[in-house]
């Protein structure tokens, strides 16, 4: 008797404790399976402070470009020195405009680099001659139109 009162209890506390289960388990899978779906749209996290860890001779500039545009979008260097220059690209591949690549390119330094979606390009370079060169990006909303995708490269002499 004694024990048929007890199983009479315990079975809808063991009925709760597998809804609570249940629904936790619902929730957990409905969170995840959201950020998995949300995951590609997020702007992506720049890459941390590498330095010079890759060994590359010259001074290392780092530059973002994504849809606000080139970051800094002003870059001053000396006239004979080496600069190596980590272009950052943290739009997502799904942009609707251009699939989020965009362009480093300066005509008069025969430069032209694409940089994919969520990656870096590295461009080591050296401006032999003084002067200001404009830099653009002509493949995302309005190119060189856009004011945002215009930068300048100062070369001091
Ligand atoms: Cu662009």
């Amino acid at each position: 008797m004694t024990s048929m009162a007890r199983k009479k209890r315990g079975k809808p506390r063991r009925d709760r404790w597998f809804r609570r289960v249940a629904f936790l388990g619902i929730a957990g899978a409905s969170l995840a399976l959201a950020g998995a779906l949300l995951w590609p749209l997020l702007p992506g996290i720049p890459p941390g402070p590498g330095g010079d860890a890759t060994g590359e001779p010259g001074r290392t500039i780092r530059m973002t470009i994504s849809m606000g545009g080139f970051d800094p979008y002003e870059i001053r260097v000396r006239a004979g020195e080496t600069v190596v220059l980590k272009i950052w690209n943290p739009d997502s591949p799904y942009h609707i405009d251009g699939g989020g690549q965009h362009q480093f390119a300066i005509d008069e330094l025969g430069i032209n680099l694409m940089i994919p979606p969520r990656s870096t390009r590295v461009l080591t370079f050296k401006a032999d001659r003084p002067g200001v060169f404009t830099f653009y990006c002509d493949v995302c909303c309005g190119g060189r139109a856009n004011p945002a995708m215009v930068g300048k490269l100062i070369v001091e002499g």
